[in-house]
């Protein structure tokens, strides 16, 4: 029988099925989903990244990795939602253009959906215009979300509210920003409302941001 902790080992090594069989077998021994993912997951992934960075792991093992995490990911998720709840706002959220990681986009979609919010998920790579036209469809204001990984993709953020500033729904908008390399200074530069590095802060931060829209 696999303990939970086994999880951390099948994501680092990119083993999916055994990340698959490890999350089941939690589940239905009634494991916290959300600790799963804090305890062993998350960790995962940053000693998946520390290992990238001191070039002993390459790109298929970081692509392999993300496979396991998410085929963990899609079962935690249904867990973490809220059964019942009203919806409390609604979040777009989408990785900005030139950014394919989406793991820890994910992972605040589905925190904030367990949080009671409704979210509308745009993808990756979403060009300015995408999230602009997105916004526009709201009957009220929405929060947007954005997530960037790479410090060549994080400037497409300022992009994206520049954008919402010339089409004229800038204050339809509470723009939320996050991933590995922003941080609230670069969220305060670029005129972003909201900032958290981590998904449950996420959600903390998007309680306040529909609390003053309008
Ligand atoms: C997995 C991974 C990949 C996978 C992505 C798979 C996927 N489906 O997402 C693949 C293999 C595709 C990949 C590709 C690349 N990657 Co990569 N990748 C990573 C890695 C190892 C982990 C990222 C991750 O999933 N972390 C786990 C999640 C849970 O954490 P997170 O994303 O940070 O999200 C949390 C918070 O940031 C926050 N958050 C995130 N988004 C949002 C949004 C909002 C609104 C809020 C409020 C909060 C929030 O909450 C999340 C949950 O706690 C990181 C290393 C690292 N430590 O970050 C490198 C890393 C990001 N990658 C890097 C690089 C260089 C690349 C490539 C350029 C490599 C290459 N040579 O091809 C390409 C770029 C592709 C592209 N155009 O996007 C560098 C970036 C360096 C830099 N300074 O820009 C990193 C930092 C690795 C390194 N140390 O060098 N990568």
């Amino acid at each position: 029988m696999s303990e939970p902790a086994e999880l951390y080992d099948a994501i680092l090594t990119g083993n999916a099925k055994k990340a698959e069989e490890i999350t089941k077998a939690a589940l239905e021994a009634k494991a916290d989903p959300s600790q799963l993912v804090q305890k062993y997951m998350i960790p995962a992934m940053d000693e998946v990244g520390r290992r990238f960075e001191c070039n002993e792991y390459f790109v298929p093992e970081l692509l392999i990795a993300a496979r396991a995490m998410k085929t963990a990911m899609e079962l935690i998720t249904p867990h973490l939602a809220a059964a019942g709840t009203e919806p409390t706002g609604r979040v777009i959220i989408g990785t900005v253009q030139g950014d394919l990681h989406d793991i820890g986009k994910n992972l605040v979609a589905s925190m904030l959906e367990g949080g009671g919010f409704q979210v509308v998920d745009l993808g990756v790579d979403v060009p300015a215009e995408k999230f602009v036209e997105a916004i526009k469809e709201e009957k009220k204001g929405a929060i947007l979300g954005l997530s960037a990984l790479l410090t060549t993709t994080m400037t497409m953020m300022k992009n994206v509210i520049s954008a919402l500033e010339q089409a004229g729904v800038r204050q339809k908008a509470k723009v939320m920003v996050g991933g590995a390399p922003i941080t609230q200074q670069y969220a305060d530069e670029i005129g972003a409302d909201g900032y958290s590095d981590n998904a449950s802060g996420a959600v903390a931060v998007a309680r306040k941001l529909i609390a003053s829209i309008d």
